[in-house]
C-alpha cells in the first residue's frame, strides 16, 4: 500500500473502529517509514473528529463513538514509545487527570505522550479524578505543573472545584494549573483561575515549558 492509501484506511477503519485492523494499517506505514505524527495528525484524530461530527448529528451513537476510541488508543499505543523518544533531560513533573465525571482518556493520553517526549516526567491520575485524588497526587509526587482535561461542558466546572480544593489544602501556591481539553477555552481558562490553557497537545508542552521557565525566573529574582 501507498502511504496515502495507509492514511485513507487508518481513517476509514477508525471510524468504524476496527481496532485490529488500524493496528495492522499503523504497523504497516511505520515499516514503510510514514513517520507517527503523519499517522496521528493525518488519519486518527481527523477521524476520531469526524465520529463526533456523526455523534453530534445523530449518525453515530455512543457504542460507535466507543469502539473509534478504543481503536484509536490501541494504535497510540504503537506510536506512545515512538513519539516519546527523545533522551532529552527531565525538564519538569507533570501530574495529569482527567477530571471527575469524565472518562474521556485519548487527548489526556496524548497531551501525556507528547509532554514525555518533550522531557517531562509525568504522573497520570487517570480519569474521573475527584479532587482529593489531586490533592494526593500532589502531596505525594510535588509535581511542577497539575494538568486538568474535561471533555464535556457539564465537567468544566470541576476545575473550580479542584483549585478551590487545592486552595484550601494550602497547595495552590506550590504548584501550575494547567486546564484543556476539546470545550476549553482561553477565557473559561482565566475565569475558573488556571495559569494556562492550550488547545491541543504541541501547544500544552510549549505552554507548560514557558510556565516553568517563568515559574523559576520568578523564584530566583
Ligand atoms: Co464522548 N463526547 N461522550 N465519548 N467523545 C465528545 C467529547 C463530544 C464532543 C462528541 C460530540 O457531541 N461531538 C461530546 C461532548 C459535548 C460537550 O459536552 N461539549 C461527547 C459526549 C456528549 C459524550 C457522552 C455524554 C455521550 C453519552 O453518553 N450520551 C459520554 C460521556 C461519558 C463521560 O465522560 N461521563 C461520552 C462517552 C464517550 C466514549 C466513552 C464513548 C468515548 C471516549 C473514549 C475514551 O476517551 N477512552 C467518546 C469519544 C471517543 C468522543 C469523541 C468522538 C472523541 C474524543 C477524542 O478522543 N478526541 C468526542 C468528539 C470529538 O472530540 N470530536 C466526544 C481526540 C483527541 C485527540 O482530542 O480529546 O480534544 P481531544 O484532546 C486534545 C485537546 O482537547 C487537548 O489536547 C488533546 C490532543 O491534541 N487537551 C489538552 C486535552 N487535554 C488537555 C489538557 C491540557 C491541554 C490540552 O492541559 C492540561
Amino acid at each position: 500500500m501507498t502511504p496515502d492509501e495507509i492514511l485513507k484506511n487508518l481513517y476509514d477503519e477508525t471510524m468504524i473502529g476496527n481496532a485490529p485492523a488500524v493496528l495492522d494499517l499503523t504497523n504497516e506505514g511505520l515499516s514503510i517509514g510514514m513517520t507517527p505524527e503523519q499517522i496521528l495528525f493525518e488519519a486518527l484524530i481527523p477521524s476520531l473528529e469526524e465520529v463526533g461530527a456523526r455523534f453530534e448529528r445523530g449518525d453515530y451513537f455512543v457504542p460507535e463513538m466507543l469502539i473509534a476510541g478504543r481503536a484509536m488508543s490501541g494504535a497510540l499505543d504503537v506510536l506512545r514509545p515512538l513519539l516519546a523518544q527523545t533522551g532529552v533531560e527531565t525538564v519538569g513533573t507533570f501530574l495529569m487527570g482527567t477530571v471527575k465525571g469524565d472518562v474521556h482518556d485519548i487527548g489526556k493520553n496524548l497531551v501525556n505522550i507528547m509532554l514525555e517526549g518533550a522531557g517531562f516526567h509525568v504522573i497520570d491520575i487517570g480519569v474521573q479524578a475527584a479532587p482529593e485524588k489531586f490533592i494526593a497526587g500532589i502531596e505525594e509526587h510535588k509535581p511542577d505543573i497539575v494538568g486538568m482535561s474535561a471533555f464535556l461542558t457539564t465537567t468544566m466546572p470541576m476545575f473550580k472545584a479542584n483549585i478551590n480544593a487545592i486552595e484550601k489544602a494550602g497547595l495552590r501556591d506550590q504548584v501550575i494549573i494547567m486546564v484543556g481539553g476539546a470545550p476549553v477555552t482561553q477565557e473559561y481558562a482565566d475565569v475558573c483561575g488556571a495559569d494556562g490553557y492550550a488547545a491541543d497537545a504541541a501547544t500544552a508542552v510549549r505552554r507548560a515549558k514557558d510556565l516553568i521557565a517563568q515559574r523559576r525566573a520568578s523564584v530566583n529574582a
